[in-house]
Protein backbone atom coordinates (compact mmCIF):
# COMPACT_ATOMS: atom_id res chain seq x y z
CA UNK A 1 0.00 0.00 0.00
CA UNK A 2 0.62 3.34 -0.39
CA UNK A 3 2.15 5.35 -3.53
CA UNK A 4 3.45 8.16 -1.36
CA UNK A 5 4.23 7.18 2.43
CA UNK A 6 5.89 9.54 4.88
CA UNK A 7 8.47 8.45 6.61
CA UNK A 8 9.11 10.68 10.30
CA UNK A 9 12.16 10.61 11.72
CA UNK A 10 13.84 9.67 8.48
CA UNK A 11 17.74 10.64 9.92
CA UNK A 12 17.37 8.65 13.26
CA UNK A 13 18.47 5.25 13.78
CA UNK A 14 15.48 3.04 12.51
CA UNK A 15 14.45 5.66 9.61
CA UNK A 16 18.49 5.44 8.02
CA UNK A 17 17.81 1.65 7.76
CA UNK A 18 14.51 1.70 6.45
CA UNK A 19 14.81 4.50 3.81
CA UNK A 20 16.51 1.90 1.00
CA UNK A 21 14.54 -0.85 2.42
CA UNK A 22 11.29 -0.07 1.89
CA UNK A 23 12.16 2.25 -1.64
CA UNK A 24 10.67 0.76 -4.34
CA UNK A 25 9.54 1.29 -7.97
CA UNK A 26 6.12 2.14 -7.06
CA UNK A 27 6.40 3.83 -4.05
CA UNK A 28 7.61 7.55 -3.41
CA UNK A 29 8.94 8.18 0.17
CA UNK A 30 8.83 11.28 1.44
CA UNK A 31 11.13 11.80 3.83
CA UNK A 32 10.75 14.37 7.45
CA UNK A 33 13.46 14.88 10.04
CA UNK A 34 14.59 17.92 11.77
CA UNK A 35 18.18 16.72 10.38
CA UNK A 36 18.23 17.80 6.70
CA UNK A 37 18.54 15.11 4.25
CA UNK A 38 19.56 14.95 0.58
CA UNK A 39 16.94 13.07 -1.69
CA UNK A 40 17.61 9.98 -3.47
CA UNK A 41 15.63 8.38 -6.58
CA UNK A 42 11.92 8.21 -5.66
CA UNK A 43 12.40 10.37 -2.38
CA UNK A 44 11.32 13.54 -1.39
CA UNK A 45 12.56 15.47 1.53
CA UNK A 46 11.16 17.97 4.07
CA UNK A 47 13.05 19.65 6.88
CA UNK A 48 11.42 20.52 9.84
CA UNK A 49 9.81 18.89 13.52
CA UNK A 50 7.19 16.83 14.11
CA UNK A 51 5.64 19.37 16.61
CA UNK A 52 5.57 21.64 13.76
CA UNK A 53 1.53 21.97 12.56
CA UNK A 54 2.36 23.97 9.71
CA UNK A 55 5.56 21.34 8.61
CA UNK A 56 3.48 18.27 9.12
CA UNK A 57 0.44 20.01 7.16
CA UNK A 58 3.04 20.26 4.24
CA UNK A 59 4.64 16.94 4.85
CA UNK A 60 1.33 14.89 4.75
CA UNK A 61 -0.32 16.64 2.14
CA UNK A 62 -0.70 14.05 -0.62
CA UNK A 63 0.07 11.43 1.15
CA UNK A 64 -1.35 7.61 1.41
CA UNK A 65 0.12 6.08 4.69
CA UNK A 66 2.60 7.42 7.64
CA UNK A 67 5.46 5.73 9.48
CA UNK A 68 5.68 7.97 12.72
CA UNK A 69 9.28 7.06 14.17
CA UNK A 70 10.54 10.97 14.80
CA UNK A 71 10.93 11.76 18.53
CA UNK A 72 13.50 10.73 21.34
CA UNK A 73 14.44 7.24 21.33
CA UNK A 74 15.55 7.23 24.76
CA UNK A 75 15.60 9.04 28.21
CA UNK A 76 15.15 12.89 28.55
CA UNK A 77 13.59 15.65 30.76
CA UNK A 78 10.54 15.09 31.19
CA UNK A 79 9.43 18.55 29.42
CA UNK A 80 11.22 17.53 25.93
CA UNK A 81 9.59 14.18 26.30
CA UNK A 82 5.91 15.52 26.60
CA UNK A 83 7.09 18.22 23.92
CA UNK A 84 8.71 15.80 21.00
CA UNK A 85 7.12 12.72 21.73
CA UNK A 86 3.65 13.43 23.22
CA UNK A 87 2.51 16.62 21.52
CA UNK A 88 4.96 15.81 18.34
CA UNK A 89 2.77 12.51 18.20
CA UNK A 90 -0.28 14.49 18.63
CA UNK A 91 0.75 16.98 15.93
CA UNK A 92 1.43 14.44 13.48
CA UNK A 93 -1.73 12.11 13.60
CA UNK A 94 -4.06 15.51 13.37
CA UNK A 95 -2.10 16.65 10.28
CA UNK A 96 -2.43 13.23 9.11
CA UNK A 97 -6.68 13.30 9.73
CA UNK A 98 -6.93 16.83 8.15
CA UNK A 99 -4.86 15.43 5.32
CA UNK A 100 -7.28 12.17 5.04
CA UNK A 101 -4.81 9.79 5.63
CA UNK A 102 -6.04 6.90 6.20
CA UNK A 103 -3.02 4.64 7.77
CA UNK A 104 -0.28 5.43 10.51
CA UNK A 105 2.41 3.18 11.79
CA UNK A 106 3.41 4.66 15.08
CA UNK A 107 6.59 3.65 16.61
CA UNK A 108 6.47 2.35 20.58
CA UNK A 109 8.86 0.85 22.52
CA UNK A 110 9.89 -2.45 25.16
CA UNK A 111 10.01 0.62 27.38
CA UNK A 112 6.05 0.98 27.30
CA UNK A 113 5.74 -2.24 29.17
CA UNK A 114 9.42 -2.23 30.37
CA UNK A 115 8.35 -2.95 33.83
CA UNK A 116 6.51 -6.31 33.22
CA UNK A 117 8.37 -9.17 34.48
CA UNK A 118 10.09 -11.28 32.15
CA UNK A 119 8.65 -14.44 33.45
CA UNK A 120 5.50 -13.56 33.01
CA UNK A 121 5.99 -14.14 29.06
CA UNK A 122 4.46 -18.23 30.00
CA UNK A 123 4.31 -20.38 26.62
CA UNK A 124 3.25 -18.23 23.98
CA UNK A 125 5.18 -14.89 25.47
CA UNK A 126 3.79 -11.39 26.69
CA UNK A 127 0.91 -10.29 24.85
CA UNK A 128 0.88 -7.35 22.65
CA UNK A 129 -1.27 -5.87 23.93
CA UNK A 130 -0.32 -6.01 27.46
CA UNK A 131 -1.61 -3.41 29.30
CA UNK A 132 1.28 -0.41 30.03
CA UNK A 133 4.12 -1.15 32.78
CA UNK A 134 6.53 1.83 31.46
CA UNK A 135 9.89 1.99 32.98
CA UNK A 136 10.82 5.98 31.97
CA UNK A 137 9.95 8.97 31.19
CA UNK A 138 10.52 7.90 27.83
CA UNK A 139 8.44 4.83 28.63
CA UNK A 140 4.96 6.77 29.57
CA UNK A 141 5.41 9.11 26.51
CA UNK A 142 5.27 5.80 24.33
CA UNK A 143 2.44 4.62 26.30
CA UNK A 144 0.93 8.24 25.63
CA UNK A 145 1.73 7.71 21.96
CA UNK A 146 -0.21 3.91 21.84
CA UNK A 147 -2.98 5.97 23.58
CA UNK A 148 -3.16 8.75 20.88
CA UNK A 149 -3.40 6.03 18.25
CA UNK A 150 -6.31 4.13 19.47
CA UNK A 151 -7.91 7.79 19.93
CA UNK A 152 -7.09 8.83 16.31
CA UNK A 153 -8.74 5.09 15.27
CA UNK A 154 -11.64 5.64 17.10
CA UNK A 155 -12.64 8.97 16.42
CA UNK A 156 -12.25 9.04 13.26
CA UNK A 157 -11.57 5.47 11.58
CA UNK A 158 -7.85 5.55 11.24
CA UNK A 159 -5.86 2.57 10.65
CA UNK A 160 -3.45 2.91 13.12
CA UNK A 161 -0.65 -0.25 14.21
CA UNK A 162 1.87 0.11 16.74
CA UNK A 163 4.59 -1.63 16.78
CA UNK A 164 6.28 -2.47 20.17
CA UNK A 165 9.99 -2.58 18.91
CA UNK A 166 12.48 -4.39 20.58
CA UNK A 167 16.30 -3.24 19.87
CA UNK A 168 16.96 -2.34 16.25
CA UNK A 169 20.05 -0.80 15.25
CA UNK A 170 22.38 -0.96 11.82
CA UNK A 171 24.71 -3.54 13.57
CA UNK A 172 25.69 -6.47 12.13
CA UNK A 173 24.64 -8.27 15.19
CA UNK A 174 22.33 -7.42 18.41
CA UNK A 175 24.40 -4.91 20.67
CA UNK A 176 24.63 -6.49 24.02
CA UNK A 177 23.01 -10.03 25.72
CA UNK A 178 19.68 -8.40 26.08
CA UNK A 179 19.62 -8.82 21.97
CA UNK A 180 19.25 -12.28 22.37
CA UNK A 181 15.55 -11.49 23.60
CA UNK A 182 14.81 -8.19 22.47
CA UNK A 183 16.48 -8.35 18.67
CA UNK A 184 14.66 -6.37 15.75
CA UNK A 185 16.90 -7.20 12.48
CA UNK A 186 16.52 -4.57 9.97
CA UNK A 187 15.36 -6.56 7.74
CA UNK A 188 12.96 -7.78 9.71
CA UNK A 189 11.99 -4.65 10.80
CA UNK A 190 11.38 -3.55 7.02
CA UNK A 191 9.13 -6.98 6.87
CA UNK A 192 7.08 -5.45 9.65
CA UNK A 193 6.51 -2.06 8.03
CA UNK A 194 5.46 -3.39 4.89
CA UNK A 195 3.13 -6.13 6.49
CA UNK A 196 1.72 -2.70 8.56
CA UNK A 197 1.58 -1.00 4.91
CA UNK A 198 0.13 -3.87 3.02
CA UNK A 199 -2.92 -5.35 4.85
CA UNK A 200 -6.68 -4.50 4.05
CA UNK A 201 -7.91 -3.30 6.80
CA UNK A 202 -5.91 -3.76 10.05
CA UNK A 203 -8.26 -1.16 12.38
CA UNK A 204 -5.97 -0.55 15.34
CA UNK A 205 -3.43 -2.86 17.06
CA UNK A 206 -0.73 -3.27 18.46
CA UNK A 207 2.19 -5.63 17.36
CA UNK A 208 5.71 -6.51 18.67
CA UNK A 209 8.32 -5.76 17.16
CA UNK A 210 11.14 -8.23 17.41
CA UNK A 211 12.61 -11.23 15.20
CA UNK A 212 12.30 -15.31 15.54
CA UNK A 213 14.43 -14.94 18.50
CA UNK A 214 14.43 -18.47 20.30
CA UNK A 215 15.24 -16.28 23.40
CA UNK A 216 11.70 -14.11 22.94
CA UNK A 217 9.65 -13.37 25.95
CA UNK A 218 7.24 -11.37 23.53
CA UNK A 219 4.35 -12.73 21.35
CA UNK A 220 4.31 -12.79 17.78
CA UNK A 221 0.96 -14.10 17.27
CA UNK A 222 -0.38 -10.43 16.54
CA UNK A 223 2.60 -9.57 14.50
CA UNK A 224 1.96 -12.60 12.04
CA UNK A 225 -1.53 -12.14 12.01
CA UNK A 226 -0.87 -8.85 10.75
CA UNK A 227 0.98 -10.87 7.83
CA UNK A 228 4.56 -10.67 9.60
CA UNK A 229 7.22 -13.33 8.65
CA UNK A 230 10.36 -13.13 10.81
CA UNK A 231 13.15 -14.49 9.05
CA UNK A 232 15.95 -13.62 11.60
CA UNK A 233 17.28 -15.27 14.89
CA UNK A 234 19.59 -13.53 17.29
CA UNK A 235 20.51 -17.02 18.81
CA UNK A 236 23.30 -17.20 15.85
CA UNK A 237 25.33 -14.86 17.60
CA UNK A 238 24.97 -16.69 21.09
CA UNK A 239 27.85 -17.25 21.68
CA UNK A 240 29.84 -13.63 21.05
CA UNK A 241 26.80 -12.34 23.15
CA UNK A 242 27.01 -14.43 26.36
CA UNK A 243 30.79 -13.32 26.60
CA UNK A 244 29.70 -10.12 27.34
CA UNK A 245 28.92 -8.56 30.46
CA UNK A 246 25.97 -10.12 32.58
CA UNK A 247 23.04 -7.68 33.61
CA UNK A 248 22.26 -7.09 36.90
CA UNK A 249 19.35 -9.05 38.48
CA UNK A 250 16.65 -6.19 38.04
CA UNK A 251 17.84 -5.83 34.74
CA UNK A 252 17.80 -9.01 33.40
CA UNK A 253 14.03 -9.81 35.66
CA UNK A 254 12.10 -7.05 33.91
CA UNK A 255 11.22 -6.48 30.40
CA UNK A 256 12.83 -2.97 29.88
CA UNK A 257 16.52 -3.95 30.75
CA UNK A 258 18.69 -1.27 31.89
CA UNK A 259 15.93 1.31 31.42
CA UNK A 260 14.37 0.01 34.63
CA UNK A 261 17.27 1.50 36.94
CA UNK A 262 18.76 4.57 34.35
CA UNK A 263 17.98 7.89 36.61
CA UNK A 264 14.48 9.24 34.94
CA UNK A 265 14.89 12.41 33.47
CA UNK A 266 18.28 12.49 33.17
CA UNK A 267 19.80 12.00 29.01
CA UNK A 268 21.87 9.08 29.21
C1 LIG B 1 14.21 1.74 22.69
O1 LIG B 1 13.04 2.04 22.73
C2 LIG B 1 15.24 2.73 22.29
O2 LIG B 1 14.77 3.65 21.34
C3 LIG B 1 16.52 2.11 21.79
O3 LIG B 1 17.53 3.08 21.83
C4 LIG B 1 16.93 0.88 22.62
O4 LIG B 1 17.30 1.28 23.89
C5 LIG B 1 15.76 -0.10 22.71
O5 LIG B 1 14.59 0.52 23.15
C6 LIG B 1 16.08 -1.30 23.60
O6 LIG B 1 15.34 -1.57 24.55
O7 LIG B 1 17.07 -1.97 23.31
Amino acid sequence: MGHRVLITGAAGIVGTMMRPRLRGADRVLRLLDVAPLRADDGEEVITGSVTDPEVMARACDGVDAVIHLGGLSRENTWADTVEININGTHTVLEAARAAGIGRVVLASSNHAVGFRRVDEAGEHGIPAGASPRPDTYYGVSKVAIEALGSLYHSRFGMDVIVIRIGSCFETPRPLGRRGLITWLSPDDAARLFEACLAHPSPGYRIVWGVSDNTRRIYSLAEARALGYEPRDNAEVYAEELERLPAPTAVEAEHVGGGFCTAPLGQHN
